[in-house]
């Protein structure tokens, strides 16, 4: 089994956390031209889209985070991420959606300036407090989801908490964490003694700390992905300028084709 990846990438985090949590053994191949959307680039063979995560099963190449954990819990179907109860896999599912399009186009959004410095001054301090803002709102909704329980999706780890996981964490690593103390940010403590957990925040921090290089970025080559909630994202909290410089300057890209 191979998983395309990178390790900062929410959606392979994701990915990562259900095959470890299913205990399935993996070798992880970052995309020799990862980041560049050239649709000529030997990983747009097994991903039209360019983007990771992908899963290489024997001939077949699977791809999209969401796909994918579906083909992990038929395929190894134990232990469980999804809970039995029609309503209850409606609700993990729902998170997880919410997860993947207006979370990670926050936390986006935010390593935009954070690592990709594609803001400063007044947009840049106008951005962060969007930014802000945004995960506190996601944030609450997602604390009114957990209640008082252990889990998202019930009495034990599931689908749910994987997907939350890799977006609440790095919410943490921005500094923009649920209030210390609250269900939340218990949680998050409870998730990162998981094993399977543990190990896949651990390749977050060591690629966040080689962030230096990010900006190659700037410079053209690779180019950041403007799509769907992203694009949304950017312009409604008053960025359209971060994205007009960065298809000027070839450094930003809209998704598959084009
Ligand atoms: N819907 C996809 C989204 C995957 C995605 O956007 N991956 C990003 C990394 S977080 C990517 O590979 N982007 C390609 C690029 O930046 O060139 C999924 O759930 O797998």
């Amino acid at each position: 089994m191979i998983l395309y990846e990178h390790p900062l990438s929410s959606y392979a985090q994701k990915v990562k956390i259900v095959l470890r949590e299913k205990g399935v053994a993996f070798q992880r191949i970052l995309p020799e031209d990862f980041g560049t959307g050239r649709g000529d680039a030997p990983f747009a063979a097994v991903n039209p889209r360019g983007e990771v995560p992908v899963l290489i099963d024997g001939d077949a190449a699977i791809f999209d985070s969401t796909v994918i954990i579906e083909y992990a819990e038929e395929r190894w179907p134990l232990p469980a991420m999804l809970p039995r109860d029609p309503l209850a896999r409606a609700r993990a599912r729902m998170i997880e959606d919410i997860c993947d399009t207006h979370y990670e186009a926050v936390n986006w959004g935010f390593g935009e300036l954070r690592w990709f410095r594609r803001a400063s001054g007044s947009l840049e301090a106008t951005l962060r407090a969007a930014a802000a803002r945004d995960t506190a709102t996601i944030q609450a909704w997602l604390a009114d989801r957990l209640g008082g329980a252990d889990w998202f999706g019930g009495p034990s780890f599931g689908w749910a908490d994987a997907a939350a996981a890799a977006m609440v964490n790095r919410s943490v690593h921005y500094g923009l964490g649920p209030p210390p103390g609250s269900p939340l940010a218990r949680w998050h403590a409870r998730i990162s003694a998981r094993p399977a957990v543990a190990e896949t925040f651990r390749e977050f921090d060591g690629a966040a700390a080689a962030m230096a290089a990010a900006a190659d970025y700037r410079t053209g080559g690779r180019r950041r992905e403007y799509r769907d909630h992203r694009l949304e994202w950017m312009i409604r909290s008053g960025g359209i300028d971060v994205v007009r410089d960065g298809l000027r300057d070839d450094n930003s890209r809209f998704s598959w084709p084009g």
